[in-house]
This record gives structure tokens, C-alpha cells and sequence, in this order.
């Protein structure tokens, strides 16, 4: 084995764009493939891995340290056979900054009307629809993690009164916050509903009937508006369906969904009041994603802690 442990990649991006970000990365580092099935994989000390091959534990048994190759690890933690050791999550500005863009823009295109605009456009109709102001609009962001925290910000600063629910209560300058015990009161006053929520036991199908019939009513949109780019698990999409069919949601943008891709019957597409992205509210750039993983392989070398750990009690 080499002083600098050699590195396991088993991601799901085209093998051209690994080898352009490789090109910079991990220098005197030994680097496999798991797609290189005849690959001999027992040097590798680490992997770098998103929704990882069923048999890559057992092909690479001297790993240490995985390193997800998303924020997420909803996909690596269900893995069978997956290995008692630490996980460390990607957390890196650029893919904040996507996600808090993709945010604000849909927070925006729904104050501004866009999906309604589009469809006069369709149908050559010139008519001024009602506008109001972001300061009208209370956007609650569900998750005030890494990703929800900046897209707060990001929100208030165009104007949109924000406030924020996570398990734990966080401070954050300008934001009201509410603690996991507290849902019903901050769904109460939310006109926008943001979902940056991890996919957890806890978290699966949070996004339900009922959770849709405690967001206001009778805000400056009329109706309240569903966001959601954590995780499509999170929401129960026939509930969705009818909470938008129904009335009691007015629109929604949706990037993550139970099935991905989003099966072309699927009722989402069609819907009007409705943007669909396809998971990618935020992608992971994978030189950025090499960078940060070589940040914490040495770091690991010199014996410090690893950072961006996973809690596998909690589940993210
Ligand atoms: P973090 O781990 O930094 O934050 C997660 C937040 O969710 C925390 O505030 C946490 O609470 C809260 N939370 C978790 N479980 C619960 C619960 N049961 N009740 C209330 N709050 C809960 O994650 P990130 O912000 O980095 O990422 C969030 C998610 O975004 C990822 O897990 C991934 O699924 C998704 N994602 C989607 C992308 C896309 O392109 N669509 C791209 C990147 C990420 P507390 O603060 O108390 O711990
Ligand atoms: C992630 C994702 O979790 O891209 O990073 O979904």
C-alpha cells in the first residue's frame, strides 16, 4: 500500500467528466474504478462513492472512510452490507450556492406568477395578473441545515419574509426559527413551503395530506405553494396530486420525486401550476467533490477529525 491510501471511485457520472476532474486530483494517490470490473480493489482505503455497486464491500474489504458523493446519504445508508465505518458528506459552496439559486428562483418565479405567464404566452394573452411583494410572502424552508441556512439568507435578502423548522432550533440573524416540536404553529404561517429536508426514517412521507392542510391560506398568492429539492421520499405523491388538484395548494416545484426519472405518466408533468426540474436543483461538481474528499483524506492521515461526518443514529 502506498503512504498516501489509494481512492475507490464508484460514481455515477460519465467516466469522461471523472477523468477530467482526476487530471487535478488526488496526486501520488493510487486510483481505481469500480466500474473496472477485473479492477483488483483490496489497496483502496478509501471510497468515493453515490448509490454504490451491491458488491463494492465486498471487492474493496480494507476501505476506512467513505465519502458521499452528494449531500445526501440516504442512497449509501440503505446499501446492503454496507460497512461499520465513518461517512463523510459532501459540503462545499458550490453546491450551496446551486441549491440556494434554485431555491430563490422558484420562490421567485411563484411571487412573479411564471407558470401562469407561460401559459397565457402559450395562448397569446396579454392580461396583468395581481403582484405582490416578496415581503408579503412567508417562506417556510423545512431543513436549516447547511443548504436550508443559506437559502434563508438568500431569501431574505430578496425581500421574502423567511422562517425556518429543524429538529433542533437554530439562530439565525433576521430568521424566526422553530424546533421540531413546533410544526403546526410554523406551518400556520408559511406561504411558501421550501423541503430541504435529508431522507430519513423520520422524515419519509412528511409531506402529506395533512401537513399540506396546516400551511396558511389566504396569503398574498391566496393559496400556499409546495418547493421541495430534498428528497422525493419526503413527499406523498398522491396526496400532492390532490392537494394541487384540490386547491389546497396553488403551485409547486418539484426536482426530487419517489421515482426518478419521473415516469413519463406521471400526472406532475402536465399539471400547470407545477415546475419540474430533474433532480437538479444542485449538482455536485466533481472536481469540487475530489477537492474536498482529498481535504479530509489528509486530514485523516494526520490523525485530525473528519469533518461533514454522517450521524448514522439520525440518519444524515
Ligand atoms: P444538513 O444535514 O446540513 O441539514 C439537514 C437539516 O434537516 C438540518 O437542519 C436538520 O435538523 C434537519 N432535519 C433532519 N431530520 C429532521 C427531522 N426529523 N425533523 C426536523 N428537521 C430535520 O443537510 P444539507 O442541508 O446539506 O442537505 C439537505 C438535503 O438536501 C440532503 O440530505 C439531500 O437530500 C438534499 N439535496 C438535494 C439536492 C438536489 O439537487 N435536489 C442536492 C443536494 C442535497 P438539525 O439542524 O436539528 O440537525
Ligand atoms: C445530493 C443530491 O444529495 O445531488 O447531493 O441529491
Amino acid at each position: 500500500m502506498s503512504e498516501k491510501g489509494a481512492v475507490v471511485i464508484d460514481l455515477k457520472f460519465e467516466r469522461r467528466e471523472i477523468d477530467r476532474a482526476l487530471s487535478n486530483a488526488f496526486e501520488g494517490r493510487k486510483v481505481l474504478h469500480a466500474s473496472d470490473k477485473s479492477a483488483d480493489l483490496s489497496d483502496a482505503r478509501y471510497a468515493v462513492l453515490w448509490k454504490p455497486d451491491l458488491d463494492l464491500f465486498q471487492r474493496a474489504p480494507n476501505l476506512q472512510v467513505l465519502f458521499s458523493g452528494g449531500a445526501g446519504v440516504d442512497s449509501i445508508l440503505t446499501v446492503p452490507g454496507l460497512p461499520d465505518l465513518p461517512i463523510v458528506r459532501f459540503v462545499d459552496e458550490s453546491l450551496t450556492t446551486r441549491m440556494s439559486e434554485w431555491v430563490v428562483l422558484q420562490c421567485l418565479s411563484h411571487l412573479r406568477q411564471v407558470p401562469a405567464y407561460l401559459g397565457q404566452q402559450r395562448s397569446r394573452v396579454w392580461r396583468e395578473l395581481h403582484q405582490p411583494e416578496a415581503k408579503e410572502l412567508t417562506v417556510g424552508i423545512m431543513g436549516l441545515g447547511v443548504l436550508g441556512q443559506d437559502s434563508a439568507r438568500k431569501l431574505k435578502i430578496m425581500g421574502f419574509d423567511v422562517i425556518g423548522w429543524s429538529r433542533t432550533r437554530k439562530t439565525i440573524n433576521g430568521i424566526e426559527t422553530f424546533d421540531a416540536g413546533e410544526l403546526d404553529a410554523f406551518l400556520g404561517r408559511t406561504d411558501m413551503l421550501v423541503g430541504l429536508l435529508p431522507l430519513t426514517e423520520e422524515t419519509r412521507g412528511i409531506f402529506n395530506a395533512s401537513l399540506f392542510s396546516k400551511l396558511r391560506q389566504g396569503g398574498a398568492l391566496g393559496k400556499p405553494v409546495f418547493i421541495n429539492a430534498g428528497r422525493g421520499g419526503s413527499q406523498v405523491e398522491a396526496d400532492l396530486i390532490a392537494a394541487l388538484e384540490g386547491g389546497i395548494l396553488g403551485g409547486a416545484s418539484i426536482d426530487v420525486f419517489n421515482e426518478e426519472p419521473l415516469p413519463a405518466d406521471s400526472a406532475f408533468w402536465a399539471m400547470d401550476n407545477v415546475i419540474v426540474t430533474p433532480h437538479a436543483a444542485s449538482a455536485s461538481d466533481v472536481r469540487a467533490l475530489f477537492r474536498n474528499a482529498e481535504i479530509q483524506m489528509e486530514r485523516f492521515e494526520r490523525n485530525e477529525a473528519l469533518q461533514h461526518l454522517v450521524d448514522r443514529t439520525t440518519g444524515y
